[in-house]
């Protein structure tokens, strides 16, 4: 065979290969046997072999080899990634139908309706017919190429009958039974396990070696093909019918309604049905139909306005409050546990959740061993709704608060509704203190979490912060403990000591001065530069910055006049740890933004007005209130008034949202 025969019967098998891949994965309906595929794919190995020049990574060949990466590269995506507007319930669905059929000045809107896959949101891109790279969703401008790790997915075409660049987009999830035989092979090797399939999948695209991503059977279903029209696609339910026969898996369950009532029969039927699926969704997604209305009826730089999605109610479930224990915070605060009879909720198995103080349990009236509902809220932190008086047999034992720490046993202080332990010595207390400063943001020791704080204070390698810094003398004793090896050590070791070159701002977060969070951390270090020249300020300095109220000012006051803490910043210095804001403190002149007067009105959807404003000025714009002749710039959002109008009337600039975010890109 010559070259230009080889090329030829290469491209012919590349077709009937992916075609054999579509009718068995996306149409379930196999034409050819196993054996048949093989003998094909053995040709096209034999033809790659004789001319390595023919492999592309589209070559189903290539498609099951294993490949390890360094990193992902950055994909913009030329357009931008929405998210879909939310609504929580019935009421909400209707309203929001109500406004949409007023807005577009008709009685009823038809729309397709879709399963909300609770997976990853992926885009697929492809020229001249050809898989050009799959990327995530990211922030929605910028994502990852994880062209590699997709291309596992055998369900996924390489190859499409369209010559334009064409873009799909979709939903990568893990069937529940992938998931669930992984996570008991995980349990099997003592190993973590997923919280659930979405974490899994995301977990598996994000892994660098795509033999992983192959084990775990991941599947996608695709809902969007981006100018439809161009194809004389008129309806979303035929730009998803156009998509199927291109070779998307494209899901079954879906239906056109005419109006909002068929709309309420569908959440209906799958809410009764979400639990037979053999993967997870998190809701309904309503869009409208008719394509030729979606200019009509609009965005916001988040959402589109003719999309929404309906979200379930959260799983509730019933299990047993088997007791309360009390846990002491790093400032000593007393949080009392609810210990649960594990259940299985949203995905995930649950044993504890807070329930935050003394108040909370009794207006709740919990009793220890009441059968209590369980629920997770914004579906990740797993609440306890109420208890279930019906079902108490008089063997429930009424709560009560302890008025001593449950670790150094000193009395405890209420303060408004928490309680406190004051001891400064408190072991939990000391504990806490550590684990918080060695934590990610913070000094971000690596190595250095929950337990191995807790195993060296108990061992007393570390009593206080500063003695983490002098661990290295106790090498000879940690190697007597389980777990521990010299390389382990010593590569701790090495996160601590370059956790010293670390800027102000961590240690400043590290170190829990009450009111002192890590945003604030920041605002203080950028704008002191030096620990010395913030342990200076007066109280009507620390006021004067915009994010600093009474209580802050004072707590940071009163913290560099305490003696101790100034000991401990000493010895830190000594111990050779910086004390100096490193980022940026000069602005890059050349931003748009630079030196401008900006005033922001009405709502973005991107940042709040704070964010904005605190953005804005991080690049050197002067952000004010009211609009002048001195206006440079007015960003205007949703339902923007009368600053808007003086703008116009001033002849001031004026910028919608969405060229904001994109001279914000610098573009
Ligand atoms: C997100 C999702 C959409 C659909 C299903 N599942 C999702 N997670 C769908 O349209 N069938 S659309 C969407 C989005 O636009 N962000």
């Amino acid at each position: 065979m010559d070259f230009n025969e080889a090329k030829k019967r290469h491209e012919e098998l590349v077709k009937i290969l992916e075609r054999y891949s579509y009718e068995y994965y996306v149409l379930d309906n196999p034409t050819v046997s196993d054996e048949e595929y093989d003998i094909k794919m053995v040709e096209l190995e034999n033809i790659e072999n004789e001319f390595p020049e023919l492999i592309t990574r589209n070559s189903p060949t290539q498609r099951i080899i294993g490949q390890v990466l360094t990193g992902f590269s950055k994909i913009t995506h030329k357009e931008r990634m929405l998210s879909l507007a939310d609504v929580f319930n019935i009421d909400e669905l209707k309203e929001w139908d109500e406004k949409l059929c007023k807005n577009l000045n008709r009685k009823s809107v038809e729309y397709t309706v879709e399963l909300k896959i609770d997976g990853l949101a992926m885009s697929l891109v492809y020229e001249n017919g050809e898989l050009q790279y799959c990327a995530t969703r990211g922030d929605g401008l910028v994502g990852e190429d994880v062209t590699t790790n997709v291309l596992t997915i055998p369900s996924i075409p390489t190859h499409i009958d369209i010559k334009e660049r064409v873009e799909i987009r979709g939903e990568i999830y893990m069937p529940k039974a992938s998931f669930n035989a992984l996570n008991k092979e995980k349990e099997a090797n003592g190993e973590q396990l997923f919280a659930n399939a979405r974490n899994a999948a995301a977990g598996s695209i994000r892994n660098l070696d795509s033999n992983v991503a192959r084990s775990r059977k991941l599947e996608g279903w695709w809902y969007y093909l981006q100018d439809a029209e161009n194809y004389g696609i008129k309806t979303h339910s035929e730009a998803l019918d156009f998509i199927r026969k291109l070779g998307f898996n494209v899901n079954p369950e879906r239906r056109v309604c005419k109006n909002i009532d068929e709309v309420l029969a569908f959440v209906d039927e799958y809410t009764k049905k979400r639990n037979e699926l053999d993967y997870d969704i998190d809701g309904i997604v309503l869009k409208v139909n008719d394509l030729s209305l979606y200019s009509e009826i609009g965005y916001t730089a988040k959402t589109p306005k003719w999309a929404v999605a309906y979200k379930f109610s959260p799983e509730e479930v019933i299990t047993k409050l088997k007791d309360i224990i009390f846990t002491v915070g790093r400032t000593g605060k007393i949080t009392p546990n609810a210990v649960l009879e594990p259940a299985r909720v949203a995905g995930s198995v649950v044993q504890r959740a807070t329930l935050h103080n003394e108040d909370f349990i009794i207006e709740k009236g919990l009793m220890i061993g009441d059968y209590v509902i369980i629920r997770k809220a914004g579906d990740i932190i797993p609440e306890v709704v109420r208890p279930l008086e019906e079902r108490r047999d008089g063997t429930q034992i009424p709560f009560e608060m302890i008025h001593e720490c449950p670790d150094c046993k000193q009395p405890l202080k209420r303060i408004e509704a928490m309680h406190f332990c004051l001891n400064p010595y408190c072991p939990s207390r000391k504990i806490e203190s550590l684990i918080h400063f060695a934590s990610k943001d913070a000094m971000d020791i690596e190595g250095m979490g929950e337990k191995v704080c807790e195993q060296f204070f108990n061992e007393h390698f570390i009593d206080s912060i500063e003695d983490i810094y002098t661990l290295s003398k106790y090498r000879e004793n940690i190697i007597n403990i389980e777990g521990w090896s010299y390389k382990s050590i010593d590569s701790l070791l090495e996160a601590i000591e370059k956790s010293k070159s670390n800027s102000l701002e961590k240690l400043l977060f590290g170190l829990g001065i009450k009111e002192v969070g890590s945003k604030m951390a920041r605002s203080l270090a950028k704008f002191y530069g030096n620990i010395d020249a913030l342990a200076a300020a007066t109280f009507d300095d620390l006021i004067k910055l915009s994010d600093v109220g009474e209580v802050c000012a004072n707590s940071i006051y009163n913290y560099f006049r305490d003696e101790n803490n100034l000991k401990l910043l000493i010895r830190l210095k000594e111990l050779g740890l910086n004390m100096n804001y490193l980022g940026n403190t000069q602005i890059d002149s050349s931003n748009y933004f630079y030196d401008k007067k900006v005033v922001l009105t009405g709502t973005l959807s991107s940042y709040g007005r704070k964010e904005a404003t605190e953005l804005l000025e991080n690049l050197g714009a002067h952000v004010s209130g009211s609009v002048s002749k001195m206006t440079n710039i007015v960003i205007y959002g949703e339902e923007a008034g009368s600053k808007l109008d003086k703008a116009n009337k001033l002849g001031v600039q004026t910028m919608n949202e969405e060229e904001f975010l994109s001279k914000l890109k610098g573009e």
